[in-house]
């Protein structure tokens, strides 16, 4: 094949894996929080996950920490657009933990909280089926506060501000009830392939 042709395939590839208004950062992670980073001691952390299920649980960092792990590898997308490509997070699946609180059937949506305050809501669908986690290291290391250490939400087919940092517990709620961004115009679902970044888009 003419060079020429390499080329074109090649960055056709990188445009594709580039959601619609998103630029490559490169090697650089932004760090974007809105509230002041906590400092968290993980002998005193919970997670919990509560509302409409069976029985409400909770699990100190020792028992998240015992649960079956998992990994995910893939693209991360931020509102402010930009995007970070070859991520690599490890964490226990949010199935898992939904699995053990049992959903109820009139359960459709989530508020996502974290210990430092900040909420953010999806709908339940995009947090089962293998889609979302609870992760402790990024990139093969522990999370750093900043990035939402000890313990963050992984939703990577949403726009990042889904993906509560120093999260805290699930809320299953049977209406969508907007969260921190939401509430100040941002999107309920944000999936950044329909770059749906604003309420209304
Ligand atoms: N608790 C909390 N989680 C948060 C945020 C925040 O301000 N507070 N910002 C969100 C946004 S807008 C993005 S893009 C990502 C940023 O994660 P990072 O700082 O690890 O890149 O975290 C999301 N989770
Ligand atoms: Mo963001």
């Amino acid at each position: 094949m003419p060079p020429v042709t390499r080329g074109f395939v090649g960055r056709r590839r990188r445009d594709v894996r580039l959601p619609p208004g998103q630029y490559d950062v490169g090697d650089q992670w932004p760090v974007l929080t809105a509230e002041r980073a906590p400092h968290l001691d993980t002998d005193r952390w919970t997670f919990r996950v509560e509302g409409l299920v069976r029985r409400e649980v909770e699990w100190t960092w020792d028992e998240i920490r015992a649960l079956p792990r998992d990994r995910w590898d893939g693209d991360i997308h931020c509102v402010t657009t930009w995007s970070k490509f070859g991520m690599r997070f490890d964490g226990v699946p949010v199935d898992t933990l939904l699995e053990a609180a049992g959903p109820l059937p009139e359960a459709r949506f989530v508020v996502a909280h974290s210990h430092s305050g900040y909420t953010t809501n999806l709908p339940l669908a995009d947090v089962t089926g293998g889609r979302a986690w609870v992760v402790f290291e990024a990139q093969g290391r522990p999370l750093t506060r900043e990035h939402g250490g000890p313990a963050r939400l992984l939703v990577p087919h949403l726009y990042f501000w889904k993906s509560a940092k120093w999260v805290s517990g699930l809320r299953l709620l049977s209406d969508d009830e907007p969260g921190f961004w939401e509430r100040n115009g941002y999107h309920d679902r944000g999936d950044p392939w329909r770059e749906q970044r604003f309420q209304g888009d």
